[in-house]
């Protein structure tokens, strides 16, 4: 194998930046041989986590209140505990499993590098802090979704209306800095994983 299964954690606000970098980091494993995969809001809320919209086209609404995931602290919690569990396994079989999702709560993160390193060994959980700060997370607002929330038309949103517990020992820590490009963060993380000898 060309590196050691591990499970790398983006953690940050609504448009910090967390899976443009992993993505890019992605592909620089890809490039270097490495078996790699990515695990974002984008793809779990639309399957393992589907919110009630998405599992109401296929069932009725009663069973999409019941499975689907909203963004409460309870399913918060849910989410990110399913989405540990499955990294966990995926860092078992030998995959660079990258994760990126807001994860605003310290205690779900610590869960899962808990989870992580008892299936595995202490080291196998690296926690990214992508430190962009609120008011450009804000003036970036790709989706719309700030907007939204600062006219009250999306409940508990991080940063706005809900709480963002930033890491106080992540591993790596990305500063948001003018002129940084998503490719330097991914690299800054890149030679983080050489350092650490997962490549
Ligand atoms: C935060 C929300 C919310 C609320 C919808 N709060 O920028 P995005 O759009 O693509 O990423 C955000 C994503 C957050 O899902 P996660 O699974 O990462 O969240 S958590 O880890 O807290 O479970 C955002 C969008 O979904 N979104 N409503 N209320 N982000």
């Amino acid at each position: 194998l060309k590196q050691r299964g591990c499970v790398v954690w983006f953690t940050g606000l609504s448009g910090c930046g967390k899976s443009t970098i992993a993505n890019e980091l992605d592909r620089m494993l890809v490039e270097q041989g490495a078996a790699s995969t990515l695990l974002d809001g984008d793809n779990v809320r639309h399957g393992l986590c589907a919110p009630p919209s998405v599992l109401a086209t296929e069932h009725d609404d009663e069973f999409a209140e019941r499975f689907g995931l909203g963004f409460s602290a309870v399913d918060r919690e849910e989410n990110i505990r399913r989405i540990g569990a499955v990294t966990g396994l995926m860092a078992s079989a030998g995959l660079v499993t990258l994760a990126a999702f807001v994860s605003p709560y310290r205690r779900d993160r610590d869960r899962v590098r808990q989870v992580v390193e008892a299936a595995g060994q202490p080291g196998d959980f690296l926690e990214v802090f992508v430190d962009t700060p609120l008011e450009v997370c804000q003036q970036r607002d790709p989706k719309g979704l700030y907007k939204k929330a600062i006219a009250g038309e999306i409940k508990n949103f991080t940063g706005i209306s809900d709480p963002y517990e930033a890491p106080q020992k992540a591993e790596i820590h990305l500063k948001f800095a003018a002129g940084m490009t998503p490719a330097d963060q991914a690299g800054e993380i890149l030679k983080q994983l050489h350092e650490r000898k997962i490549l």
